[in-house]
């Protein structure tokens, strides 16, 4: 036997959520490589566009849908059209998220709510959308995208740590009521990964000094290095495949060792 087969995909369908680039480009181009078809969504038709030719310069023929994670309808419409047009969804992973970083006394209720429907709400409702067909199937897999805020609080990101605390918890929820249908949920935790969602606390200084952020994340990084979405490529294959079937309800933390490191002294 050809060990190596457990971590093909080959004939699963993927959806990856708000895979236009960053992370979850990164993951869906790792799930083609391996055998998958790719389905992706996002809300910016210009992103879509971009992404599809971007995937095509790849030899990936990407199935693309503007899609908002947090509107049920638009998410049951894309799933019922993706079971159409490519076949009943094997592998789900819950990308799509923002982050908005302002100090809690001046962060609207309005904010809070917006970004805990986006990264914690829409996780349910595309999972939602998505299990009676992996259900019907026989297996499935959900890996939901976590963070170090699941594990971590820190200034200005009060909304976000709520919400990636919450969807480690959900991640439990789905493996406890799923896992008897041969349904796999775990979590990915990325570190802190080079993507435009971080690029803010890398940004040169105006006298082209690195970013007190950027030198404070890599002094408590044991690698000493912000991670690539390409660090992600080998963990998402993992939790998609075979290689995978008895492991559920764990949060893979893929953060250069951030949570096992008190930071090197200044
Ligand atoms: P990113 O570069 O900002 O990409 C986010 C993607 O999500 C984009 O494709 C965006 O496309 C899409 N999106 C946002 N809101 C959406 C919505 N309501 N409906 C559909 N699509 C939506 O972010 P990233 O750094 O790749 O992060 C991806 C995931 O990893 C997020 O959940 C993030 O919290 C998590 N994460 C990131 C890091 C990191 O250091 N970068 C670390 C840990 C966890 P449109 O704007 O066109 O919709
Ligand atoms: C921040 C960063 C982090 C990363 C990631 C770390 O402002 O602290 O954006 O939240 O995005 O979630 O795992």
């Amino acid at each position: 036997m050809d060990i190596m087969n457990m971590f093909s995909l080959e004939g699963k369908v993927a959806l990856v959520t708000g895979a236009a680039y960053g992370i979850g480009f990164a993951m869906a181009e790792a799930y083609a490589a391996a055998g998958a078809k790719i389905c992706f969504n996002c809300r910016s038709q210009h992103h879509l566009d971009q992404a599809l030719a971007d995937y095509a310069a790849k030899g990936i023929e990407a199935h693309g849908y503007i899609c908002d994670v947090t509107d049920e309808e638009q998410v049951k419409a894309m799933v019922a059209q993706i079971e159409e047009e490519v076949g009943v969804i094997d592998i789900l992973v819950n990308n799509a998220g923002i982050i908005k970083r302002i100090p809690m006394l001046e962060m609207s209720t309005e904010d809070f709510r917006q970004l805990i429907d986006i990264d914690l709400n829409a996780p349910f409702i595309v999972a939602k959308a998505v299990l009676p067909g992996m259900i019907r199937k026989g297996h499935g897999k959900i890996i939901n995208i976590c963070s170090m805020m699941s594990e971590l609080g820190r200034e200005t990101v009060s909304a976000y740590a709520a919400a990636k605390g919450g969807l480690k918890m959900l991640t439990k929820n789905i493996c406890s009521e799923f896992g008897e249908y041969n349904i796999q949920c775990n979590g990915i935790g990325p570190g802190y990964i080079a993507t435009p969602q971080t690029a803010p606390l890398r940004e040169r200084q105006p006298d082209g000094s690195r970013h007190p952020f950027d030198q404070f994340i890599v002094a408590k990084t044991p690698q000493a290095r912000w991670g690539t979405a390409e660090d992600l490529m080998g963990p998402a294959i993992f939790l998609a495949s075979d290689a995978s079937n008895f492991v559920n309800g764990h949060i893979l933390y893929v953060d250069g060792g951030i949570l096992a490191y008190i930071g090197k002294q200044p």
